[in-house]
């Protein structure tokens, strides 16, 4: 085993390979987060400043990609979740290293950027709230999971110019349409962003709200108000027929009997450890959540694709498709009352490669 390079070394090659290139730092920077190494991804960082990188670059092309990374490599088994908050815990420290060693003065007016009520992905916004710092706006950051009252009653107090909101996991987003709504009410105007709302915006345009694929289009959206503002109308009349509600009424129960259901028939599962017995449920529960968002926004896809992902997860830990099939014929046997949620757990356990029933 070898020891990994002290700080100096490893600035001296990023110095001599990637002084002004974020592209060339990347690999050196993602050594750092591997190694946990948080002085040498600042010495980097910093040092790609110094050369004269705009801060925008290092932010959007260095750190952002870079956690993208971090989430390929724990979604592929490759990384602990440990490492994962190793390395995101760097990546925070390395946008506030760049935040302080730049330190704008604001010319604009206050934007408020924050999390949606249970969301933890705080760091994709706060970069957002770094290149709007950038770009001269005075900018509040909530943080992570902000309670929607709270949210309204800050943005009351500070009269906010725009608030801009993030949501990286669809699940949230009817949680985000009842956020997007408070703020609407208090007549401040709402960007939104983030994975969460799909990777072309459809979900915003669904909930009605101006939606920024990443932080410089945030910036010019908010700079004029009136696109800010002229956004269609949410098309969400399915509602009417209750189906989400129901769902979402029905979440505790339909896991139980998803969980007693594979126990019956999926015999590794009845000695599964307590650790393995809590991914278990924590997944069974995501796909209620995600099919309860995908009825809200009216979209199989929203539900698909998390199948598709969780599919892959499952495979990586070892975890046969067999038994998240089993789960989606269970839960399309509970929903017979639900057309529509019914068609969408159909349409996601087609998804799913043939396994012996
Ligand atoms: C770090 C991380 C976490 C950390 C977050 C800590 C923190 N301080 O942020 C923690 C550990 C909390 C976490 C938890 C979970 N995570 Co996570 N996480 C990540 C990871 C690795 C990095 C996030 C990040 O910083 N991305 C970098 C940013 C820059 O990328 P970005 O989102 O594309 O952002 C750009 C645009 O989208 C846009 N944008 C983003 N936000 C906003 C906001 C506004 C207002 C605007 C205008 C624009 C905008 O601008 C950005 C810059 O241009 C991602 C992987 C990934 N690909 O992102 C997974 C990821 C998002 N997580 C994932 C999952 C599944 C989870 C958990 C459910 C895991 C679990 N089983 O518990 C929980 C859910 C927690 C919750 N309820 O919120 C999955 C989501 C998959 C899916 N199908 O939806 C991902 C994609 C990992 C993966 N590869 O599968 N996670």
């Amino acid at each position: 085993m070898t020891a990994a390079p002290a700080r100096s070394d490893r600035r001296g090659e990023s110095d001599a390979t990637a002084a002004t290139d974020p592209g060339d730092a990347y690999v050196d920077y993602l050594d750092c987060l591997a190694d946990a190494d948080e002085d040498a991804a600042i010495d980097l960082a910093i040092g790609l400043l110094d050369a004269g990188v705009p801060a925008e670059r290092v932010l959007l092309d260095l750190v952002a990609p870079a956690q993208a990374e971090v989430g390929e490599r724990w979604a592929r088994n490759e990384w602990s979740v440990a490492q994962e908050h190793a390395a995101t815990h760097i990546s925070e420290r390395v946008v506030a290293a760049v935040a302080t060693h730049v330190n704008p003065r604001p010319t604009g007016g206050r934007v408020v950027v924050a999390c949606m009520d249970g969301e933890w992905h705080a760091l994709p916004p706060r970069l957002v709230a770094e290149v709007l710092r950038l770009r001269g706006w005075q900018v509040t950051f909530l943080g992570a999971s902000v309670p929607a009252a709270h949210l309204v009653s800050y943005l009351h107090r500070y009269d906010a110019h725009a608030v801009a909101l993030a949501c990286a996991l669809p699940m949230r987003l009817p949680h985000a349409h009842r956020m997007i709504e408070a703020c609407r009410r208090s007549d401040v105007p709402v960007v939104v962003g983030g994975r969460g709302f799909g990777a072309d915006g459809r979900w915003a345009r669904r909930l009605g709200v101006a939606w920024a694929p990443d932080a410089p289009s945030a910036a010019e959206l908010i700079s004029d108000e009136r696109a800010l503002r002229r956004v269609p109308p949410a098309r969400l009349g399915h509602l009417a027929d209750d189906e989400y509600a129901s769902l979402v009424r029905r979440r505790g129960e339909l896991i139980d009997s998803a969980l007693s259901d594979l126990r019956e028939r999926v015999p590794a599962t009845r000695t599964y450890t307590a650790s393995q017995l809590d991914s278990t449920v924590s997944d069974l529960g995501h796909l209620v959540d995600f099919l309860a968002a995908a009825v809200y926004v009216d979209d199989a896809s929203l539900f698909t694709e998390f199948v598709e992902w969780l599919a892959g997860i499952l495979s990586s830990r070892g975890v046969p498709a067999s038994a998240l099939a089993r789960s989606l014929e269970h839960y399309a046997g509970a929903l017979r009352d639900f057309p529509r949620a019914e068609r969408m757990v159909a349409l996601g356990r087609a998804g799913l490669p043939d396994v012996d029933r």
